[in-house]
């Protein structure tokens, strides 16, 4: 077999290798993150997947947008990267010594969700068990977990009280690859193995979805080195649904779920009929978990820009914090979630519930929409006017959105301009100007290019 490291795995997913189809692929890299789901094992798709009322489940999200992921483990002790484990080859027994200090601090969590409700975020998404395998909950299966060794306590008892008390839906991710369990590799090969590690695994999964309350996203991660069948993924799905019916599970056990993950790149809408959502999740820097060399951070610019981009295309965009073992949230994240919730305040009606936008073309502006209203998000402003190529629906109304400046509207059949704008942006981070259309608001810059009167040569 042609193992790749994750590290080509991603150059390859960015030469579109995923969408040709490569060969070997799916077969050295079973739980690569896919967008839409491709390598469903069909038979276990048509056993169970998810309920049938699926857009019932999924309203709230699709309103929602925006949420808060968080990686807390032992390796945000290291501070080294969530894969550090593995990558440096650091044996297990040593490892696991981290958990002596692991000792988040009181209300940890009540820092994380304050800033996620300050940020227009409206749901968090932690992680319950990484790829480390350290359960962050109580179960009678291991002993290696929280309240069983350094930290003393519950962590996801403390995560779920406090995103709770900030108006937060509750996400739990799970990751089903693990390096500890002694069976965590051998189940490819050793029935016995797989028998015992997939026990554990629902084991873990009940556990959490019985203990907590009502949980309203399962996120899995990592399938390695299992199908859904040897998952048993179909069984593992309807015992969620068992304990959770109004949860919504996304597509990383190898089933496509209720909604697919696109990472680190923003997604788009999905095939025609098919109805689940998209979620693309990103970190705010190049590392899940702490890191503290890794200093690549984005700007706000750049974090509101995905956000845009995601409603756009009618999707979710979940971004990560990477917290230091004392659950301490890095400064560069808190300032610029800071910086994102400002702006939120003053447009986050252009994100929350927004429909699916077909305009989509500019080189300093993103696009959302609601009805027929069409929200031109200016980025980079260019002063004076701005202009929309191939608007094919007739514009009523202009204004700039927080000052509700009137807004003037030249519009002839290849533009949509709109003039007497001020020379400097109003607005931090992106200025909104809501554009009130005829109908739908349709785009068709290919229609510019082949139609436009050209010059004689
Ligand atoms: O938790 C964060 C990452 O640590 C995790 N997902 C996000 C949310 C992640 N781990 N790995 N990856 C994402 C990329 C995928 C790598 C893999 Fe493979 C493909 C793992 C299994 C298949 C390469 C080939 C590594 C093992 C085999």
């Amino acid at each position: 077999m042609a193992e790749i490291s994750r590290r080509d795995y991603f150059k390859l997913m960015g030469a579109g290798a995923a969408a040709l189809g490569i060969a070997g692929m799916n077969f050295a890299c079973k739980s690569a993150p896919e967008h839409p789901a491709t390598s469903t094992n069909p038979t276990e798709a048509e056993e169970f997947n998810t309920p049938p009322n699926r857009e019932q489940r999924m309203a709230w999200w699709h309103q929602a947008r925006f949420g808060m992921f968080i990686h807390f483990g032992l390796y945000s002790v290291l501070g080294r990267h969530e894969w550090a484990m593995e990558e440096e080859g650091i044996p297990v027994v040593e490892y696991m010594k981290l958990d002596q200090q692991f000792k988040p601090k009181p209300g940890f969590a009540k820092a994380w969700a304050r800033l996620a409700k300050q940020a227009g975020m409206k749901y968090m998404v932690m992680t319950t068990k990484h790829h480390e395998g350290f359960c962050n909950f109580a179960t009678d299966l291991t002993t290696y977990c929280a309240p069983k060794q350094g930290p003393g306590r519950d962590l996801v008892k403390e995560y779920v009280e406090a995103a709770r008390s900030e108006g937060m839906r509750v996400g739990f991710y799970y990751s089903l690859m693990d390096w500890h369990h002694p069976d965590g590799a051998r189940c490819a090969h050793d029935e016995a193995a797989r028998r015992r590690f997939v026990d554990y695994t629902h084991g873990l999964i009940r556990d959490l979805m019985s203990h907590y309350g009502k949980i309203d996203i399962l996120w899995y991660d990592v399938a390695w080195p299992l199908d859904a069948k040897g998952w048993e993924s179909s069984k593992m799905n309807r015992m969620v649904f068992d304990l959770q019916p109004d949860i919504i599970v996304n597509n990383r056990n190898k089933l496509p779920g209720d909604f697919s993950t696109p990472e680190q790149h923003v997604g788009g809408p999905l095939k025609k009929g098919d109805n689940r959502g998209w979620e693309t999740c990103m970190t705010m820097n190049d590392s899940w978990g702490y890191n503290k060399g890794d200093d690549d951070w984005k700007s706000p610019k750049t974090v509101v820009r995905d956000l845009i981009h995601c409603s756009q295309g009618g999707g979710n965009y979940l971004l990560n914090i990477g917290p230091m073992g004392d659950g301490s949230i890095p400064e560069p994240s808190v300032r610029i979630l800071t910086a994102v919730g400002k702006w939120m305040e003053k447009h986050g009606n252009t994100i929350y519930g927004s429909d699916i936008c077909q305009v989509r073309n500019s080189t300093y502006a993103g696009f959302t929409r609601k009805g027929n209203t069409l929200y031109m998000h200016v980025y980079f402003w260019p002063g004076e006017y701005v202009a929309i190529g191939g608007l094919k629906t007739k514009v009523n109304s202009a204004r700039i959105m927080t000052t509700g400046q009137p807004v003037k509207v030249e519009q002839s059949e290849f533009q949509a301009k709109f003039t007497g704008l001020p020379k400097k942006a109003p607005d931090d981070l992106a200025t909104v100007l809501e554009i009130e259309c005829d109908g739908e608001p349709v785009q068709d810059t290919l229609w510019v290019r082949e139609d436009r009167p050209r010059d004689g040569v």
